[in-house]
């Protein structure tokens, strides 16, 4: 690492240019998704130096640390959970050779200071290499030193002994069900419900929906149901690059036959057209066509869009009247709604046409099965929840709800994300009534009342000095929040941070505790000592087996094994024999009498047989709710306003643009982890770029390539190159966690998730 520039704040900090010009990804704006280069990645890394640890470990037998759609497990590292044989996408790749890196220098922390560590790009942090010891910076120290295990334990027991609205745990969704249900236990032991989760931030309005609409708040569709619907609706996701395998059942329904609606304001070329590897002699050369309708809405009016579709259909005489009586509540004040908007409404707030809107309306009414599939376009609203009951009630309409091959699928994050919701890591009031009472059950007594805080409140309760211990188990917390300053702040604050972490990345370097900053490092899923679960989004059950780190003399700890010992300090045998939990198989026996639908788990370790989770799969339209009829819920149109220049001070006379900015990944990214500085399939060479459409540009003056700031709310980036695409007039699409330096989102009240995806912004000349 060259030095930088000592306490330069971190919050203005520009991303580092000098990583713009190596290792991008080769021929920029491709016509279509996928391709050779996918290829070319697999072939470069597969066989290079680190080619036979790649190999090894494709094959172990555990899930894809990558994405949710949970490739791997018991019956090799290769297959799904239909059984098909299928190859890992490089996705896959890019994570495993993030986690097989050298580690981080003996002496390294010695050598380079905090001021000099917080002058990293998520990249360089992550370059560092895999923590193979860990570290503490204790207050008033310029530099993070060595630190013993004993200490360590002394550190976190005396943190942790504070009153438990003031002690907190932050979780990202990549550990085991077994440490997420450690997590979750050694909180509520403590009587603290401020159990914060990345989920927060991403599908937790998906969760919070879904529940009050079918009592259950995962997808209802299986992978083997996807294989039968004959139209896909596709509403604000990046599967290309996010959920590569998803591409692949894409492919097959367009060959069958079927059709696929894309709901994007971004025009992603992937979702055009996109070359599978997967099918070599049929999509990789010429590539398949994905999209058989994209329909280009206004960034955060999906819910207009829904709201049209649905009067387009009752129009059209496709709604169905007889099985909306029979299993669902409240479908007539849903079809009022839709009635009484008028089509001018509809039509200027999402901006598609009337025409496209009823010829969606007849894709989706006309087919057999119709799978609503959707990511974080629709989530990260201020109206994210409304945009799940619009998008289900849509489904609902059309009967396309507890049948095989049809119904509502959430296209999950992390890839053990939604094992951590199951686990009951999730603030009390979102508990699941009967994981509650189970938890009573062994605990003797009730689950406080207090409110947690999720995410967002933990940082504002941290910002107010209300938390005083933090707990985070993986992820990032700093950088996947909004307003990093703010962030920054909030963390600085508490007195006690532990990190548990594989590498380092930007939060351990600038989200630093006012007394005690401990970074543990720890096994990943494919190196743990013991066996490990994960869910897969398709709400399918992985089985990890151990294996081991090529990381030699490195004094790494397993997250069950930390978590196990220190709630073994703080609470003795109560409620169980911590201790014991050492042996993953009974935390597995103890998940099975504790969470409903995994009673599997009990016996996993013999059977050695992966599960569908039960009461998630609905092939019958009779639902988890109460009556067992599905809940619809009426979705007031959202009033978007542009951003107006006035709101922000920027400099007189300069040429400027008001925008909506979409902030999201790159094609080689992995939330706040850089894997490349480049996003070759969006044409943009290097992070700090901001993708506008040629006409916003022209009528201020701009021209591509041209450096400008872009202001928010919270801040600005300047020297940001201007790169033409196809994004929707009036919107611009830029990347985290560099990004989140500049705004403060606005929250969805219902769901605590920022709207990440419409950020009001000015961009001016430099
Ligand atoms: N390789 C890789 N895989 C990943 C991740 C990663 O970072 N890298 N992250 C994982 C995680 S945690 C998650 S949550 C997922 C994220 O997966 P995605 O949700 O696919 O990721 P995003 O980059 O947030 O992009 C969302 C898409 O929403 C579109 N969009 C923006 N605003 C709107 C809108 O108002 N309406 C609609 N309909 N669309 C909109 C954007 O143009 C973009 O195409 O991927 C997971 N998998
Ligand atoms: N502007 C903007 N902000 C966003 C988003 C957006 O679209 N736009 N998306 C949001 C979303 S959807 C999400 S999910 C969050 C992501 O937020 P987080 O989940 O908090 O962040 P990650 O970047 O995924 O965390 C990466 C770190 O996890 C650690 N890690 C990896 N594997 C393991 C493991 O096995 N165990 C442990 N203990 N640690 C491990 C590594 O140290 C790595 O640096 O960001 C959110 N923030
Ligand atoms: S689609 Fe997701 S789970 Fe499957 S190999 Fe790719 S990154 Fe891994
Ligand atoms: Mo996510």
């Amino acid at each position: 690492m060259t030095s930088k520039p000592q306490n330069m704040d971190t919050a203005n900090q520009q991303p580092n240019e000098s990583f713009t010009s190596i290792e991008n990804s080769g021929d920029h704006n491709p016509q279509m998704g996928g391709g050779l280069s996918v290829i070319q990645y697999w072939a470069e890394h597969t066989l290079s130096p680190e080619g036979p640890k790649l190999w090894q470990t494709l094959m172990h037998k555990s899930a894809c640390l990558s994405c949710a759609w949970g490739t791997g497990g018991q019956k090799g590292g290769f297959t799904n959970e239909v059984g098909e044989k299928v190859q890992r996408c490089m996705k896959s790749v890019e994570a495993i050779s993030a986690e097989i890196q050298p580690p981080v220098a003996t002496h390294f922390f010695d050598q380079h200071s905090i001021a000099e560590l917080q002058q990293l790009s998520s990249l360089e942090a992550d370059r560092l290499g895999r923590l193979s010891f860990p570290v503490i910076l204790r207050s008033g120290n310029s530099h993070y030193r060595r630190i013993d295990w004993e200490e360590i334990y002394q550190i976190a027991e005396t943190a942790f002994r504070q009153p438990p609205e003031r002690v907190a745990s932050y979780s990202s969704g990549r550990s085991s069900n077994e440490a997420a249900f450690l997590l979750q236990l050694m909180m509520r032991t403590l009587d603290s419900n401020n159990l914060a989760d990345c989920s927060d931030l991403c599908h937790s309005p998906s969760t919070v929906g879904l529940k009050q609409m079918f009592g259950s708040g995962t997808s209802m569709v299986s992978l083997e149901n996807l294989k039968h619907a004959d139209c896909v609706v596709l509403i604000g996701s990046n599967a290309p690059a996010n959920h590569p395998r998803l591409m692949n059942e894409l492919i097959k329904l367009r060959d069958r036959g079927g059709k696929i609606i894309v709901v994007n304001p971004v025009v992603e070329v992937g979702l055009v057209k996109f070359a599978s590897p997967a099918f070599p002699l049929t999509s990789l050369l010429t590539g398949s066509e994905i999209a058989s309708l994209y329909l280009q809405v206004k960034p955060g009016s999906d819910v207009a869009l829904f709201v049209g579709i649905q009067k387009a259909l009752i129009e059209q005489g496709l709604i169905q009247t007889d099985y909306l009586q029979t299993h669902t509540e409240g479908w007539q004040d849903v079809v009022d709604h839709a009635q009484a908007t008028d089509w001018n409404t509809i039509l200027s707030t999402c901006g598609v046409s009337q025409t496209e809107i009823e010829v969606a309306a007849q894709m989706i009414g006309k087919s057999q099965a119709v799978v609503f599939a959707w990511a974080m376009g629709v989530t990260q609203q201020e109206n994210g929840v409304d945009n799940i009951y619009s998008i289900a009630n849509t489904a609902l309409l059309t009967g396309n709800a507890g049948k095989p091959g049809a119904g509502t699928m959430p296209i999950r994050g992390h890839s053990n994300v939604q094992g951590f919701g199951s686990m009951g890591v999730v603030i009390t009031d979102r508990l699941k009534k009967d994981i509650q009472a189970s938890l009573e059950k062994l605990l003797g007594r009730s689950l406080s009342r207090v409110p947690g805080y999720d995410t967002r409140r933990l940082i504002d309760a941290a910002d107010a000095g209300k938390i005083d211990t933090l707990i985070c188990l993986g992820g990032n917390l700093y950088g996947a929040n909004p307003d990093l300053t703010q962030a920054k702040r909030a963390l600085g604050n508490i007195d006690t941070v532990i990190y548990l972490a594989t590498k380092p990345n930007i939060g351990h370097f600038n989200g630093l505790a006012k007394q005690n900053t401990i970074i543990i490092p720890v096994f990943n899923r494919f190196e743990n000592p013991h066996k490990t679960t994960t869910e897969s989004g398709n709400n399918f059950v992985r089985l990890n087996d151990e294996g081991h780190t090529h990381l030699t003399q490195a004094d790494l700890i397993s997250e069950v094994e930390f978590l196990s010992e220190l709630s073994h300090r703080l609470h003795g045998d109560y409620p169980v024999d911590w201790r014991q939990l050492q042996d993953t198989r009974y935390i597995r026996k103890l998940i099975a009498q504790t969470i409903p639908g995994f009673e599997a788990m009990a016996i996993i370790d013999d059977t050695l047989e992966e599960f569908t989770i039960g009461g998630r799969i609905f092939n019958q339209p009779k639902f988890s709710t109460s009556s067992g009829q599905a809940k619809m819920f009426v979705t007031p149109l959202p009033e978007l306003t542009s951003p107006s220049v006035e709101q922000f001070n920027i400099p007189a006379n300069v040429s400027h643009l008001a925008l909506t900015l979409i902030t999201g990944r790159s094609y080689s990214q992995h939330n706040t982890v850089v894997y490349k500085p480049d996003d070759r399939y969006r044409g943009m060479p290097h992070r700090n770029c901001i993708l506008m459409h040629a006409e916003d540009a022209k009528s201020a003056g701009f021209a591509e390539h041209q450096r400008v700031t872009v202001q928010g709310d919270a801040g600005q980036l300047d020297n940001v190159e201007i790169i033409f695409g196809s994004v929707r007039p009036g919107s611009a699409l830029m990347f985290y966690p560099e990004v989140n330096v500049i705004f403060k989102a606005r929250i969805d009240e219902r769901s605590g998730t920022p709207a990440y995806k419409r950020v009001p912004v000015v961009v001016y000349a430099n």
